[in-house]
Formats: structure tokens, sequence, C-alpha cells
């Protein structure tokens, strides 16, 4: 036994460091584990550009063939794919932004088949109110829609509607199309009902371990990858506070836009520790949610590029480019818009990746 115990152990230290990453959830289908295994070798290779709903619509058109604002500018799309499904659980046709639930779906199937990756994000209305996700009027909605509380059924059948679009994101033999799912995020802020503020630690999880295990064990749903996905944060442990757990989560990300001249230290900052925390658990770490003043500053692009470079950051998503007036403008640039210029750099620089550069890859085997 001395001597077979270093051939056993040089044996288990093989297989240990020959082990791949594989997701949260022990039943994924097989094309999640590929992703998210792809995931981790392309972070080695660069950061992916993402920008939300970029084939809905943009500046000046909404729902053209192939059109995307991104691929305006630099003849190229995105590499990761925002969408929002808010108002799903209404039964509605279409999203708090206009864009047809049917259309949606078509969409992650068209960038699954260019092996492109997509991200759903989910501002559902306030179970307890019946006002917005931005309704912080009652500290009671959490608890509420808990197992046991008075409006749980109502959320269940919210969760109801959420699996049967989730079950529809598939191929036309049937393959379930695996997606990065983002719901409750920016919960470090006190600004949708689920936020910091709003609801206790325990309950923020529960909401989350109540969610997750009624998709997976429930509805069956094995085809996504979960996000974490505070806002601006300190510290470790902030970003901590009320994380679901290794056995849930699968991306570590933050969102945080450019509203002033704390954006890039904090971005640095949270950069820095979403990446160094995403690497001692074995997950991937992202922006998932930004934007900058790109219509004053126009270097904005190559700027923000240089502060993510050190990081092995997944992808950096940008919101939209509203079709009509909203409370902010544009976050990606748009045909002649006068960040273009800096915007092709970004694009050309050897570190962004874009979806060209995964079609030549297939993230999905
Ligand atoms: C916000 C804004 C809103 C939008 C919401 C959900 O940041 O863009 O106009 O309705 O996201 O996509």
């Amino acid at each position: 036994m001395t001597r077979l115990l270093p051939i056993l152990i040089l044996f288990c230290a093989i297989s240990v460091s020959a082990q791949k990453p594989m997701p949260a959830d022990k039943n994924a289908t097989k094309e999640t584990v590929y992703l998210y295994q792809n995931l981790f070798e392309l972070k080695k290779q660069g950061l992916m550009f993402g920008h939300q709903d970029d084939l809905a619509y943009g500046e000046g058109w909404y729902g053209e063939e192939g059109r995307s604002d991104v691929k305006d500018v630099c003849g190229d799309y995105p590499a990761v794919y925002g969408w929002e499904i808010g108002h799903l659980e209404l039964g509605d046709e279409y999203s708090l932004d206009s864009v047809y639930f049917k259309d949606i779906q078509n969409w992650v199937k068209t960038v699954y088949e260019r092996g492109g990756i997509n991200t759903i994000s989910w501002h559902l209305r306030n179970p307890f109110t019946g006002g917005s996700s931005w309704d912080v009027s009652s500290k009671k909605v959490v608890a509420a829609i808990l197992p046991g509380g008075e409006k749980h059924e109502l959320f269940v059948s919210w969760l109801d509607e959420l699996a049967n679009f989730l079950n529809g994101l598939e191929t036309d033999e049937g393959t379930k199309i695996p997606v990065l799912f983002r719901p409750f995020h920016e919960h470090t802020g006190s600004w949708f009902w689920w936020g910091r503020d709003l609801c206790t630690v325990e309950e923020y999880k529960a909401l989350w371990r109540f969610t997750v295990d009624y998709l997976q064990n429930t509805k069956g749903i094995h085809h996504l990858l979960y996000t974490y996905s505070t806002d601006r944060f300190q510290t470790e442990t902030e970003y901590l506070e009320r994380y679901l757990g290794d056995d849930i989560v699968d991306v570590l990300g933050f969102d945080l836009y450019d509203r002033g001249s704390y954006y890039k230290g904090t971005l640095k900052n949270c950069a820095e520790k979403v990446t160094k925390l995403a690497a001692e658990k074995g997950k991937v770490a992202t922006v998932s949610e930004t934007g900058g003043p790109i219509a004053s500053n126009h270097n904005w692009w190559t700027e923000v590029l240089e502060i993510l470079q050190p990081y092995e950051l997944s992808y950096v998503l940008v919101w939209r480019n509203p079709f009509r007036p909203t409370d902010h403008g544009n976050f990606a640039p748009c045909k002649g818009s006068p960040d273009s210029e800096n915007f092709i750099k970004f694009y050309n620089d050897q570190h962004t990746i874009f979806q060209k550069e995964l079609t030549e890859k297939d993230i999905y085997q």
C-alpha cells in the first residue's frame, strides 16, 4: 500500500486538474454544460461585448430584419444579447419595452444558431401592490410571495408563465436553448421591490431558492445558467451579503452605470473583487449591465476597456438604445454617432470578442 500511495495521489491530482467546471444545476442539459465550460475558455481569450435588445430596435428603427445599431457601426453583431421579459407575468404579448415575447423567442433561436449568447433579465411587476418593479411602497412583498404568504399562488402562476416561455426557447429539433438567467438583480440597491431595504437577507435568499427550486424540480427546466447580479459595491462582504450559494449561482455579475466621476474607480474595484471571488468559487465573472455618457464622452469605449482589460471577465453588456423617449439615451453607438470611431477601436482591439469570432467556434459543443 505504501508503495501504491504516491501513484494513487498522482492519479487523484491528475483527475482533479482535468475536471471541467460544471453548472450549479446537476441536471443541466449538455448544451448548457458546454456553454458554461466555453465561458471559462472564452474569458481567457478576451472580453465579449453584449447589448440589450440589440436585434429588436435601435435609434430610429423597430423590428427591421437583421438590423442592429452595433452592426451598423462596426459591421458585426455583439457576442452577447440581452433580453427583457418584464410583463410576461401578466400574460401580455409584449414586454414593458414593447418587444413581443414571440419575437424574443425567435431571436434567442437566431442567436443560438449563429453561435451567440443570450441573457435574460426580468423586471417583473410588484405582485403585492400591483405596481411596477420600481414600486417600493411596501416592505412586505417578498414575504407575501414566499410559501405561506398571501400572494404566493399569484407568484407561482407568474413562474408558470416564465416556465412556459423558457420551455419555448428551443430549436426545430426540440433542443432547449441555454440562456443566462438574471432575475432579482441590483438587489444591493433599494429601487426594486426585492432591493436591500425592502426585504431581509433571509427573505431575499428564500425568494431565489424558491424560484430556482420551482423551475428545476417542478417545471423540469435545466437549460439555465443563473447570474447573481448586484449593483455597485465596495467590499467583498457587501457583495456576498445576499449571495445565494455556490449550489445555485453560475455567474457572478454586477451592474454599474457611468453617472459621474466615481465611475472609473468603482468599476475597477468591482471588476477586481468580482473576478477574485469568481476565481475562488470556480465561477464566471461579468459586468452584467453598464452604460455611459457616450454622447458627450466620445472616447468612453476605450477608456472602459482599459479599466476592464486586466481582469478575467466574461462579458460586458451595455443597456438598450430606446426607440422612443425614456429617462436615458443610447448606451450603444448607432450609425453616425460621435462615439462610433472610438467604438470601432474598441471593436478592433485584440481583447474584445464580437459575434464573428464566436461563430468560428462552436460554444454549444
Ligand atoms: C431600464 C430602462 C427602462 C426599461 C427597463 C427594463 O433601465 O431602460 O426604460 O423599461 O430598464 O428594460
